[in-house]
């Protein structure tokens, strides 16, 4: 995926709020264009995988539990500076610490249930976007 790409999923909490619409208005709205998308979810062994960076990590276990527990949404997006200004669209991974007006601070439950994922370079973007979309489901 070129530097213009980042990759998102809307997380079950947000999803299970019925927040999906409202969100995808804001990265809309925020000037990012949807490339591809899906409607999908991940079982425990794929969120493990997704997360295998974390997997020393206390919260491990529940934020795997937690991401397999209902429907997401994955999509690629492109904009100029695409990972950075995704993420400064979305805030801090803790709500509490969110700026006003961003996704999180909108939209999360909880350091945990937050919403949105958002990729943290353009090379796990790239990573991130192949693990949902073969290359003809890629724009
Ligand atoms: O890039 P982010 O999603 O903002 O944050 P991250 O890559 O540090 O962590 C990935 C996800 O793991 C994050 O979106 C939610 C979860 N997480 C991170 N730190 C904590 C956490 N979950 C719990 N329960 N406690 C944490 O301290």
């Amino acid at each position: 995926m070129e530097n213009n790409k980042t990759f998102t999923m809307i997380k079950p909490d947000a999803v299970r709020n019925g927040h999906t619409g409202a969100i995808l208005d804001h990265i809309i709205k925020g000037g990012f264009k949807i490339t591809a998308m899906k409607y999908t979810s991940l079982t425990p062994e794929k969120a493990g995988e997704f997360y295998a960076v974390h997997s020393e990590r206390p919260f491990y276990k529940d934020l795997v539990g937690f991401m397999s527990s209902g429907p997401i949404v994955a999509a690629i997006l492109e904009k100029d500076n695409a990972v950075a200004d995704f993420r400064t669209l979305i805030g801090a991974t803790d709500p509490s610490k969110a700026e006003a007006g961003t996704i999180r601070a909108l939209f999360a439950e909880s350091i945990e249930a937050n919403a949105v994922h958002g990729s943290d370079s353009d090379e796990n973007a790239a990573i991130e976007g192949s693990f949902y979309f073969s290359a003809f489901e890629k724009f």
